[in-house]
């Protein structure tokens, strides 16, 4: 017997690793073409991506994830709760609002940093090959997670874990080593439930597990650089970054989801979100200072200040 083979971990160990990290769930999925291809394909034909135009290079990788890492024989999978706690929530009296999964440190220096952890343990354990991706790469993370029975993808088009409901972040380590575990699916528990259809302010969720980007309020005040559609704005209700209405209207989230405990995801003071003109008095210089690390940067200072214009209903966020 080999070294490798005598070292290799069971996914029991590979859990027990994880959890040790912090991540709240893992599991396994095999590296077989994607189920969904066709639905990925529909997608993008429909123009549903909008100028997201990676997703389209990335699609024929996206499909046959084998193709993702070179050697790479299995995914292991785990999940992040980025939960906000009560306190950390938009409140009534806030001038904007920013998604929950920006409110701290940028998920991809902080996950990133513990999947890197995960990887050097499965090094050392006899991996040759030990990838870490999270929202980085031509991964279908949900795909994948809900391969590795870490949950349904739900009529929001969330990952839902059934006990950590849909705040998470999916990572993964794509890895030679092999698992044989089969992952139990986890059954669709969306039922006959519609909130988030009915809670999106925008129709983006076009029901059937398909969401329209070019309407969604995430995509267009994230990753939308031109002008903003004026025909929103009355739907606007005050998101200056991201949106978290569908995950909000699930209750899967509102009874199951607990607090995040990764103390770089908590709430930071910065920018007040009292104050409509933060980012108007703001120069370039300050806000990379303040926001190098956060998702924030992703928008950078210019689009903040045409967010917060939609956020105040198309009015100067200066109420003039
Ligand atoms: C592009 C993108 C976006 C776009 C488009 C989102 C979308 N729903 O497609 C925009 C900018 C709008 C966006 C927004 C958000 N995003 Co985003 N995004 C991505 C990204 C980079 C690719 C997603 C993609 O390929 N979309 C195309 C669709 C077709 O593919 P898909 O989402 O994988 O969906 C699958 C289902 O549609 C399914 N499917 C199709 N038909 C059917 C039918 C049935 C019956 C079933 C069950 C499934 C099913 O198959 C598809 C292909 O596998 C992923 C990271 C990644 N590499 O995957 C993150 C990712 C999906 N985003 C994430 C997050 C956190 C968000 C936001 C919550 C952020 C925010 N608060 O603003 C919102 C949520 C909005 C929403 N309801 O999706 C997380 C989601 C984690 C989770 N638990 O699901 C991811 C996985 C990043 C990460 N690593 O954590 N995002
Ligand atoms: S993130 Fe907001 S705008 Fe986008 S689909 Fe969900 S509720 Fe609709
Ligand atoms: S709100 Fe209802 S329909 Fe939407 S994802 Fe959650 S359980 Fe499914």
């Amino acid at each position: 017997m080999s070294d490798r083979a005598a070292t290799a971990p069971s996914l029991a160990e590979v859990r027990r690793e994880a959890e040790r990290i912090g991540f709240v769930a893992c599991g396994v999925a095999q590296l077989e073409p994607s189920r969904r291809a066709d639905a990925l394909e529909r997608w993008l034909a429909a123009g549903y991506a909008g100028t997201m135009r990676y997703i389209h290079r990335q699609a024929r990788r996206r499909n046959d994830p084998a193709l993702i890492t070179a050697g790479a024989r299995t995914a292991i999978v785990v999940l992040e709760n980025y939960t906000a706690a009560r306190d950390e929530r938009p409140r009534a009296g806030d001038a904007f609002k920013i998604a929950a999964y920006a409110r701290g440190m940028d998920y991809h220096i902080v996950t990133l940093g513990r999947l890197h952890r995960l990887a050097q343990w499965l090094k050392g354990r006899g991996a040759r090959i030990a990838h870490a991706w999270v929202d980085d790469g031509p991964v279908p993370e949900r795909e994948l997670a809900e391969r590795a029975g870490l949950g349904w993808i739900g009529k929001n088009t969330m990952l839902i874990h059934p006990r950590v409901g849909s705040y998470t972040f999916i990572g993964t380590v794509f890895t030679d080593l092999e698992f044989r575990d089969a992952a139990a699916p986890v059954a669709d528990l969306c039922g006959s439930c519609t909130r988030c259809l009915d809670a999106c302010p925008t129709g983006a969720l076009l029901g059937d597990r398909v969401l329209d980007a070019t309407l969604c309020l995430s995509y267009l005040t994230i990753e939308y650089k031109g002008e903003l559609p004026m025909d929103l704005l009355d739907a606007w209700d005050r998101w200056a970054f991201g949106c978290d209405i569908c995950n909000d209207a699930c209750p899967w989230n509102t009874k199951f989801a607990v607090p995040s405990n990764v103390p770089e995801f908590a709430a930071r003071d910065r920018p007040d979100r009292r104050d409509a003109e933060v980012f108007e008095r703001m120069t370039e210089r300050e806000f990379d200072r303040d926001y190098a690390d956060t998702p924030l940067a992703r928008a950078g200072v210019t689009r903040m200040r045409r967010n917060m214009r939609a956020a105040s209903g198309g009015r100067d966020p200066a109420g003039q």
